[in-house]
């Protein structure tokens, strides 16, 4: 199959995108094993979360949906009350969600599980239906906006990256969002930006709290990202992130010197203290603070700028099961060249421990160049502790070097069991140069599965299963200026 899709990709003049790859994957995803859960040897922290129950208005009725939870029973079924009447005639056994075609908009809902053959005495809270459309609209609290010092240049803010956690313990989420200034910069543009803001709300938009930056964390998408999670195991989501002197928590404390101005004239911070901070989720308030790892160093090392288009950027990495058992902090530093990964831990005792730090100048050469934009975090090699699936490479979960392709960098990958007929889970990754501009892989040794050169930057791809006549997921990507 994949020798037919290169011929065919060599006849092609121009292919833009689509490239639809038939590949011949088996079965369905599987869901996690619960099992284990219900005899009671649950084998990691998980988050509480209640049901999650949700009602949207359709043309045909109203659709109740729910959650699955990871402490179901296998057996699991369901049954479904409008108004306080259950509907359904008979247990609903095969889904999670509900087409109620007797609906209306002023119904409510709610939803009980049934498990070795009693029904939970807890029932989901009344849901009400979500308005005339098919979504909810949660309004925010936008920032002023404000004056850069260098002429005056006048900005706003507009709601930018968001993350959602449990942040009051109560089984349902509320949403953190990052607000971003509109005169942001990209790291290789120059150029004073407004300060980034952190906020909290609950889904019904009642803000919970908002952190201040500061003027020493520049805006753009690649120097401030956020993990949002409950890193001490009390049931309640922190939020932590990369900051400076002059960043004020929900209380009004600054964190450091609240007099330092660090940014030079193009408005690049190059110097100055960076910290990682875990923040209280429900209050916004610091917890703790330590020097930010992976640290800065000699800008000129990363790479071929001393501006930071290479040395500061920055992944918020990931959450990730390290010992198997409890989530701990991945951050990381530089993808372009030299590439460092840090992981801590938040946990009893309310300290920020450094777990290990990764750094490729430490004789790791070949890793250099390989990280994406963002990460996954998996357990390709299914000994029950994560790995780091960083682009074209992965790091162990001890912070050593499991493989690194050499495909190179790109700005899309994804990481699951996309070839149910292999066995383990498989990459499927874009590259924006080298000699691959798309690659499946195996995502425990890296060996490649199949790859297909297009001599372009690949900047989008996607692999998931979209058509059920062919097993498992397929993959696509795009590109321009085929030869
Ligand atoms: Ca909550
Ligand atoms: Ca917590
Ligand atoms: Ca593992
Ligand atoms: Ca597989």
């Amino acid at each position: 199959m994949l020798k037919r899709f290169k011929k065919r990709l060599k006849k092609s003049a121009i292919v833009v995108s689509a490239a639809l790859i038939a590949t011949s994957f088996a079965s369905t995803v599987q869901l996690p094993s619960v099992s284990a859960n219900v005899n009671g040897e649950t084998p990691y922290q998980m988050e509480y979360l209640k049901r999650g129950v949700v009602a949207v208005n359709t043309d045909n009725g109203i659709f109740v949906s729910w959650r699955l939870l990871g402490t179901d029973s296998e057996e699991v079924t369901f049954n479904v009350y409008r108004n306080g009447e259950k509907i359904n005639d008979e247990p609903i056994t095969s889904s999670t969600n509900y087409l109620d075609e007797e609906g209306t908009t002023d119904s409510t809902y709610s939803v009980s599980a049934v498990s070795y053959g009693g029904e939970e005495a807890d029932k989901s809270k009344e849901e009400k239906v979500w308005g005339g459309n098919q979504y909810q609209s949660i309004p925010l609290q936008r920032p002023e906006g404000g004056t850069t010092p260098d002429g005056g240049e006048d900005y706003t803010y507009h709601a930018n990256d968001a993350s959602v956690g449990d942040l009051d313990g109560d089984g349902e989420y509320e949403i953190i969002l990052k607000w971003e200034p509109s005169n942001a910069q990209d790291n290789s543009r120059s150029g004073y930006t407004g300060e980034v803001f952190i906020d909290a709300y609950e889904l019904d938009g009642t803000q919970l709290w908002r952190i201040g930056l500061g003027k020493n964390i520049r805006a753009g998408a690649h120097y401030t990202q956020f993990l949002v999670y409950d890193f001490d195991s009390d049931g309640k989501a922190e939020v932590t992130l990369r900051t400076a002197d002059g960043t004020t928590d929900a209380a009004g404390n600054v964190i450091g010197d609240e007099n330092a101005d660090y940014r030079n004239d193009s408005g690049y911070i190059l110097e100055g203290p960076e910290y990682l901070t875990v923040f209280e989720g429900e209050t916004g308030e610091e917890l703790v603070t330590t020097d930010f790892s992976p640290a800065r160093g000699n800008m000129g090392d990363w790479g071929g700028d001393t501006y930071g288009n290479r040395g500061d950027r920055f992944l918020a990495g990931g959450v990730a099961y390290l010992d198997g058992q409890k989530p701990s902090i991945v951050m990381t530093r530089g993808y372009y060249e030299k590439t460092m990964l840090t992981a801590y831990n938040f946990r009893d005792g309310g300290e920020l421990t450094k777990l290990w730090t990764f750094d490729t100048d430490e004789g790791k050469e070949e890793y250099e160049g390989q990280g994406n934009h963002s990460l996954s975090i998996a357990d390709v090699d299914d000994d029950g502790k994560d790995e780091i699936i960083f682009g074209a490479m992965a790091v162990d979960d001890d912070g050593t070097g499991m493989y690194s392709t050499g495909w190179n960098h790109g700005d899309a990958m994804h990481v699951s069991d996309l070839d149910p007929t292999r066995d383990g889970m498989e990459v499927f990754q874009v590259h924006e140069w080298g000699d691959y501009g798309l690659s499946m892989r195996d995502a425990a040794t890296g060996e490649e599965l199949w790859a297909v050169p297009t001599g372009a930057d690949t900047g989008r791809g996607v692999s998931a299963d979209v058509d059920p006549r062919y097993p498992g997921a397929e993959a696509w990507g795009s590109w321009w200026g085929m030869e």
